[in-house]
C-alpha cells in the first residue's frame, strides 16, 4: 500500500486534497454527496498521526477536581447507556484559509485549506452531561478538558506540546456534546476517533476531540496550548496576547463547482451549493452571478439543521463568454451575515467573508 502519512484511510485524487497529515474533501466532489458526508469521503485532520486503538480494552478515565471521585467506563458500559443521534458539522477553525491569500493578497500561516476542512455527519453517542452526571460533577466544576490518545505534537523546532486536549466550559459540555461511537450509522472510523469521540455542536472541529482517553473534569480554569498558543486570534485587529480562545464558528458558504470550472453559454446550468453557521439555522441565501452587482435570494434545499447545513440552488444561463465571479452570501437565523471581508489573523482562522468563485463560461 501507500506509505502511511497519518491517515488510514485511501485518499483518492480526485475526492481529496491532501496536505500533509490532513486531506480535505473536494468541493467538486460534493456534487454527488447528500446531507451526510459519507465516512470514506470526510475530511480528516490530524495534529499527528491516526492511533489504532482497541475498543475491547479501552477505557475513558474521568478525573480532576469538580468530580466526586475518579470513574472509568468501557467501550461495552458506554454502549449501554441511553444514546441520543443528532446531525451535526464538523469544521477546522482553519477551513478557507488559503482565501485570505488569494482573495484578501495576505498570506495566513498553517496548512493552506480551501473550503473542504467540513463535513456533516449523523453521529449517535452518549450525551457527555450523562457520563459527568454519573461521576458524580460538583456544583464549583468550570472546565472540561477531553485528551486525545493520539501521538504527542512536537513542533519542527523540537516543542513537545503533549496530546491534543482543549477545555470548553461546563455549561456547554452540559448542553449538547455528544461521546460519539458511531459516525453515519457504522462504529467510528479510525482517522475520525475510534472507539469513541467529542462531538461539540457548532464549535470549531479542534474542540472535537478524537481518540478520547482522558476527560478532565476541574474547579479552576483549564490551558493548554490549544487554548492559549493557538486557537485563538493574534495579528494587528488583536490585543498584544491574542482574543479569547475561538469557540463558535462563523457563517459560511460555497458553490459546488470546481474552481474555475468551464460553463457554456447559452445553456442554463443548475449551480448547487451550501450555507452553514456555528451559530444557528441558515435564514436566507443570496447569491450573485455578475461579480456582486445584482443579488438574488436562492431556494434552500432538504434539510436546514443548527450547527449542520443547507442546500441551495440556482438556475443560470449565462449569455456573456470570459470570466465571470460567483458569489454566495449567507445569513444565519441569529442575523449574522458573511462580510465582504474577513479582518486578517496570523494563523488563518474562521474566514468568513463571502467567497468569490471564478468560472469561465465559453462558446457552446
Ligand atoms: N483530536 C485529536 N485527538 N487529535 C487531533 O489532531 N484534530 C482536531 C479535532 N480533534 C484532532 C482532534 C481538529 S483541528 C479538527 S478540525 C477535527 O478533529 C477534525 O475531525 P475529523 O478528522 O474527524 O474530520
Ligand atoms: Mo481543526
Amino acid at each position: 500500500g501507500r506509505p502511511a502519512p497519518g491517515i488510514v484511510k485511501p485518499l483518492p485524487p480526485e475526492l481529496f486534497t491532501e496536505h500533509e497529515t490532513n486531506a480535505e474533501m473536494r468541493w467538486e466532489a460534493m456534487g454527488d454527496v447528500g446531507f451526510h458526508v459519507p465516512n470514506e469521503r470526510f475530511f480528516v485532520r490530524n495534529h499527528t498521526r491516526t492511533p489504532i486503538v482497541d475498543a475491547e480494552t479501552w477505557q475513558l478515565r474521568l478525573h480532576g477536581s469538580g468530580l466526586a471521585a475518579p470513574r472509568s467506563f468501557g467501550y461495552r458500559e458506554l454502549l449501554a447507556l441511553p444514546s441520543v443521534t443528532r446531525d451535526a458539522a464538523i469544521e477546522c477553525a482553519g477551513n478557507g484559509r488559503s482565501l485570505f491569500a488569494s482573495q484578501q493578497h495576505r498570506r495566513a500561516e498553517g496548512t493552506p485549506w480551501g473550503l473542504g476542512g467540513i463535513g456533516v455527519a449523523r453521529w449517535r453517542g452518549v450525551p457527555l452531561a450523562t457520563v459527568l452526571e454519573r461521576s458524580g460533577l460538583t456544583p464549583d466544576a468550570v472546565d472540561v478538558m477531553a485528551r486525545g490518545l493520539d501521538p504527542v505534537y512536537v513542533t519542527d523546532d523540537g516543542v513537545d506540546y503533549g496530546r491534543v486536549r482543549r477545555p470548553i466550559p461546563v455549561a456547554k459540555a452540559m448542553h449538547d456534546v455528544l461521546l460519539a461511537y458511531e459516525m453515519n450509522g457504522e462504529p467510528l472510523p479510525p482517522d475520525h476517533g475510534h472507539p469513541v469521540r467529542l462531538v461539540v455542536p457548532g464549535w470549531i472541529g479542534l474542540a472535537s476531540i478524537k481518540w478520547v482517553g482522558d476527560i478532565e473534569v476541574s474547579a479552576a480554569p483549564l490551558f493548554s496550548p490549544w487554548n492559549t498558543e493557538f486557537y485563538r486570534m493574534f495579528g494587528d485587529a488583536y490585543p498584544p496576547g491574542g482574543g479569547p480562545p475561538l469557540t463558535v464558528q462563523g457563517v459560511r458558504s460555497a458553490f459546488e463547482l470546481p474552481w474555475d470550472a468551464t460553463l457554456t453559454a447559452g445553456r442554463p446550468h443548475v449551480l448547487r451549493g451550501r450555507s452553514w453557521s456555528g451559530g444557528g439555522r441558515i435564514a436566507d441565501v443570496e447569491v450573485s452571478l455578475d461579480g456582486g452587482a445584482h443579488w438574488q435570494r436562492v431556494a434552500l434545499r432538504g434539510p436546514n439543521t443548527a450547527a449542520a447545513w443547507t442546500r441551495w440552488q440556482v438556475v443560470w444561463r449565462p449569455e456573456r463568454t470570459g470570466p465571470h465571479l460567483l458569489l454566495a452570501r449567507a445569513t444565519d437565523e441569529t442575523g449574522a451575515v458573511q462580510p465582504d471581508r474577513t479582518p486578517h489573523n496570523d494563523f488563518g482562522y474562521l474566514f468568513d467573508a463571502v467567497v468569490r468563485h471564478p468560472v469561465t463560461v465559453v462558446d457552446g
